[in-house]
């Protein structure tokens, strides 16, 4: 098969999905072309069949906010007709899906690929129900020959929010390369980390509001209060000086390091004894995936798709906000050598048994080959029901 795939290429769980989606898929035969406006972020070294195509966008004066979506448009427009792609996989429905549905629009009749969109989270939670974006989102995803969430709660969320009818949701998982996330991994940087030998508490986002890395900070200071630990930071956004902040008034900073964006962050992870990710909302939670694949136990937020990761063998689960709680938690498996090692195999028993690249990327396969055969009758086609 030729498959374009679109994401953004920032820090952020869908660009990771999407890449490594997409590298997966190259070395399974496919040929594989991404379009986004920069190389995202996991997509480093040369493979064989994969292809990036930078979007490219004019600087003009009189644009205060450059149109990405119609120079994406264009471009996948050239991406399919000039490689004829069997299939367009967008990921994050804005603007991709609606871009994704102009190009096929500007093939004008000419047979074009599939399009399938997967949502990942606030495209259908927050972003894609501000009255600016509802109608488009709900348009666009309709229009999609195949639509996917990666979560039964973000099916859910997109049936009651956009009036979906369901069935035309397939939930297919996030996955994980389970060979290169794995515990014990070498060189690993448990010495550089925390030189005394404390506890290692991670936490991997890009600090945007809904991660709630205060949190992260104060069930870290209820931990350090009582065992030698340390907290490290991974990754960058707008809420990193709250956080740095948060610590001085903790009296913890000496023991938080910051830093910074990692794409490689394996190789922390797999010397973290314990993932903190107290968001307020998360349709998945790749990132808990990628430490429970570490063998890391994970104490998390009772929120969105996040149970659906996080079974209560692998970690604990808390109230959004009871950031007490989830340090009495972490203190819980960080204190009792015997659970915490249960918890840890329970974990990577979870990531390999079902989120293993091996296990869904042949979902994903299945799913491009049923919609291809589906013809022009694709529900893509069909009229956009009333707009919600
Ligand atoms: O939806 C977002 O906020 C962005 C997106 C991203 O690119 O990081 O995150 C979402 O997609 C991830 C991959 O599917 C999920 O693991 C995250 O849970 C989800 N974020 C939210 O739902 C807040």
């Amino acid at each position: 098969m030729k498959i374009g795939i679109t994401c953004y290429p920032t820090y952020g769980g869908s660009g990771a999905v999407a890449t490594e989606l997409g590298l997966e898929l190259a070395q399974r035969g496919h040929e594989v072309h991404f379009v986004s406006y920069d190389q995202p972020f996991r997509l480093v070294g040369f493979r064989e069949r994969v292809y990036f195509h930078e979007v490219e966008m004019d600087q003009y004066p009189l644009f205060e906010h450059p149109p990405y979506s119609l120079a994406l448009a264009v471009a996948l427009h050239e991406v399919a007709r000039t490689h004829d792609l069997d299939i367009v996989h967008v990921h994050y429905a804005i603007p991709h899906a609606a871009s994704a549905w102009i190009a096929r629009e500007m093939l004008e009749g000419a047979k074009g690929p599939r399009i399938v969109t997967t949502l990942h989270g606030t495209d259908i939670t927050l972003v894609g129900q501000h009255p600016s974006f509802k109608s488009i989102t709900r348009f666009s995803i309709l229009r999609s020959d195949g639509l996917s969430a990666v979560s039964s709660y973000l099916r859910r969320e997109t049936e009651e929010n956009f009036d979906v009818d369901r069935r035309r949701i397939e939930v297919i998982p996030n996955f994980i390369d389970t060979a290169r996330y794995r515990p014990g991994l070498e060189p690993c940087h448990r010495a550089l980390l925390a030189p005394g030998g404390e506890k290692i508490l991670m936490h991997v986002s890009n600090f945007r509001a809904v991660k709630r890395v205060e949190d992260v900070v104060r069930a870290f200071a209820r931990v350090a209060h009582r065992i030698p630990a340390r907290l490290v930071m991974v990754g960058d956004g707008p809420e990193r000086p709250r956080a740095v902040q948060r610590a001085e008034e903790l009296g913890v900073a000496d023991q938080v390091l910051f830093l910074g964006k990692h794409a490689a962050v394996e190789e922390l992870l797999s010397c973290a004894d314990l993932f903190l990710l107290p968001s307020e909302s998360e349709s998945f939670g790749l990132a808990a995936l990628e430490a429970m694949a570490c063998g890391v136990p994970v104490v998390a937020s009772n929120t969105g798709g996040i149970p659906e990761v996080v079974t209560p063998e692998a970690g604990a689960l808390l109230p959004v906000g009871d950031a007490e709680g989830m340090g009495d938690a972490a203190l819980e498996f960080l204190t009792d050598e015997a659970r915490w090692k249960r918890a840890s195999e329970a974990a990577r028993s979870v990531a390999v048994d079902r989120f293993s690249v091996e296990r869904i990327v042949p979902v994903y396969e299945d799913w491009y080959e049923r919609i291809i055969a589906g013809g022009d009758t694709g529900p893509g086609d069909a009229p956009p029901e009333a707009s919600a």
